[in-house]
């Protein structure tokens, strides 16, 4: 089976490629500190760490974010900053008064084989109004997609893989690389 390099540090995520990827391919997690420039989109914090990481090729990145109407897109490409420092309860204090609660994640998934490409997944969803559920990890338990009553916290991986930004834009690597396996 061949081997596909995670560059991350976040086993939530891991989980979540091994519960797609797992019959295709042998996902390896590699927590290796990448150099993340500040940048305006999650697109450009990832390629330009992929450049960096053509030793570990296949290797493939995953730079999220969640991104929240009412505060503007905040936290945005700040989401990890703000995770470490706000915190899920620093989110709700923010989102006290307000009655837009509309939301979406975004992922994007780099992945660096003979080339560079990227992969895209949107979740669009609302804020609740406390935390809700104990699975997954980072906004999980304060995000509920369109469509659903539950977080994601509150959802098992297959279920949040089903309707989630990740599960999306994994869906695309694997359409992807079945592609270009045909090819060769
Ligand atoms: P790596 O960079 O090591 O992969 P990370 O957790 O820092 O791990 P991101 O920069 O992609 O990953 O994520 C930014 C923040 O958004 C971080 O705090 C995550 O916990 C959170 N996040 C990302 N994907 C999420 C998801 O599917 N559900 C909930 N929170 C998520």
């Amino acid at each position: 089976m061949r081997e596909l390099n995670l560059i991350t540090s976040n086993p939530g995520k891991l989980r979540e490629y091994r519960e797609l990827l797992s019959e295709r391919f042998n996902v390896k997690m590699k927590p290796l500190e990448y150099h993340e420039i500040q940048a305006d989109t999650l697109e450009e914090v990832v390629c330009h760490a992929l450049e960096t990481l053509r030793e570990y090729a296949p290797v493939i990145i995953d730079d999220s974010g969640l991104f929240i109407d009412a505060l503007k897109g905040f936290p945005g490409v700040y989401s990890a900053y703000v995770m470490d420092t706000l915190g899920c309860d620093g989110i709700l204090k923010l989102m006290d008064q307000e009655k837009n609660r509309k939301a979406h994640f975004r992922c994007v998934v780099g992945l660096l084989d003979e080339e560079i490409k990227i992969f895209t997944g949107d979740c669009p969803g609302e804020i609740v109004r406390s935390k809700r559920g104990t699975g997954g990890f980072g906004y999980d338990p304060i995000f509920v997609p369109s469509g659903y009553d539950h977080t994601f916290a509150q959802m098992s991986i297959q279920d949040k893989n089903l309707v989630s930004h990740r599960g999306r834009a994994m869906r695309a690597l694997i359409k992807h690389m079945e592609l270009s396996f045909t090819r060769i």
